[in-house]
């Protein structure tokens, strides 16, 4: 079993590898003056006992930050986004108050350019040691050169979710499509769909992507007419479009909707709830025949931190295997840390829409990034084509 993990995990690298676009060579950023005659430094953390951390939602197992506060006595202000584009916007505004942010690798990679945030110390974060290196080298590659910056939180993707118990009622005679994206973006399907409701992630990025790859365009395409071309598929399905939602897993868990575009783990812990809850429905992550756009999460300290200290710190001790495997046991995402698999639960490992097999891995789209411009232009055509109706 053991085996056929790490091969998956090198088999995601490479196929990252393959994918990754050439890029402009990132703008310079400022090294740290050299410390000519600078003493030793002193390994004593003197900072105050405090760190502030800005993740996404249901991402970090219960207990954990209770753990690393007790352990090290640094009190943790922990606090949620649900958006790539709120986070970004924070992080523009600057001063944000916060150590440690955990954004999508599409947009770390412009942050990073930006100046956003400080370079690891990685003489203080022993346990990065722990991380699968393709991973890491595909990263360096696309988004992170010599990783400086970014360690991985987690991965997913982003795909279709459903009850099947409702979603097969609510379809009557016609049956599943091949591709699963048709159930969220083919107004043949939406239009019975809407009925049991559908709901889509509430941000540009989410959503334009999937929908460019849907219309067989490049999901990371930088083309304004791209996006029209999107919007005007969009735009035959926008009424039968129930919710844009930042609270997905109790949208589908709750019964708000029976399909949705939204996140791989997200949708299974919808699944394990409902499963808790003994409904009788069926939630599943599905797997699209074109594929499915894949993330990265990453830790990165701002620029501005106040406690980079404690910032390596908590980002060391997450790395520890045990941790990194509670995230994949408890919040249903794959981990990037190769010491943490031995510890992974049979039924996640085993779970295909959670580490997915080598072929299905084989189509799936691997993240890249936007310029500046063409975010903008996309947040554009995302907002007419939601106001639209
Ligand atoms: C956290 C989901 C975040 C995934 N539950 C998308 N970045």
């Amino acid at each position: 079993m053991m085996k056929k993990y790490l091969w998956s995990f090198a088999l995601s690298a490479l196929v990252l590898a393959a994918c990754g676009k050439k890029e402009e060579p990132p703008a310079p950023v400022a090294a740290p003056a050299p410390a000519v005659s600078a003493p030793a430094p002193v390994a004593v953390n003197t900072e105050e006992k405090m760190l502030n951390i800005y993740n996404w939602p249901d991402y970090v197992p219960e207990g954990m930050i209770a753990a690393f506060e007790k352990e090290t006595g640094i009190k943790v202000n922990y606090d949620t986004f649900e958006t790539n584009e709120a986070l970004h916007a924070k992080l523009v505004a600057g001063n944000t108050g916060y150590d440690i942010v955990v954004p999508g690798s599409v947009f770390a990679k412009p942050q990073i350019e930006g100046g956003m945030f400080q370079p690891l110390d990685k003489a203080k974060v022993k346990n990065l040691a722990n991380l699968d290196a393709p991973i890491m080298a595909t990263l360096a590659k696309n988004t992170d050169p010599d990783n400086k910056y970014l360690v991985p939180w987690a991965w997913g993707f982003t795909t279709v979710g459903i009850n099947k118990t409702k979603v097969t009622k609510a379809l009557g005679k016609l049956p599943m499509p091949e591709n699963a994206w048709d159930l969220v973006f083919k107004p043949e399907y939406t239009s019975k769909l809407k009925s049991c409701g559908i709901a889509y992630l509430d941000s540009p990025t989410e959503i334009i992507p999937v929908a460019l790859h849907y219309i067989g365009k490049d999901a990371y395409s930088n083309d304004p007419a791209d996006y029209k071309a999107a919007t005007d598929m969009l735009a035959k399905v926008r009424k039968d479009v129930r919710i844009f939602s930042s609270t997905m897993i109790d949208d589908i868990a709750g019964g708000k909707a029976c399909v949705a575009i939204g996140w791989s783990g997200d949708i299974n812990i919808a699944a394990g709830r409902a499963k808790e809850n003994k409904s009788k429905d069926e939630i599943e992550a599905l797997l699209p025949s074109t594929g499915a756009l894949i993330f990265f999460d990453t830790m990165a300290i701002t620029k501005d931190a106040a406690h980079p200290n404690n910032a390596q710190a908590f980002i060391d001790f997450y790395l520890r295997p045990e941790n990194a495997a509670r995230m994949a046991n408890e919040m249903n995402y794959p981990t990037a840390n190769k010491a943490a698999i031995a510890q992974i639960k049979p039924e996640i490992a085993g779970n295909k829409t959670i580490f997915v097999e080598g072929d299905y891995f084989a189509k799936m789209i691997a993240p890249s990034s936007f310029t500046n411009e063409a975010r903008e232009a996309m947040a554009t055509a995302y907002n007419s084509f939601k106001k639209g109706k």
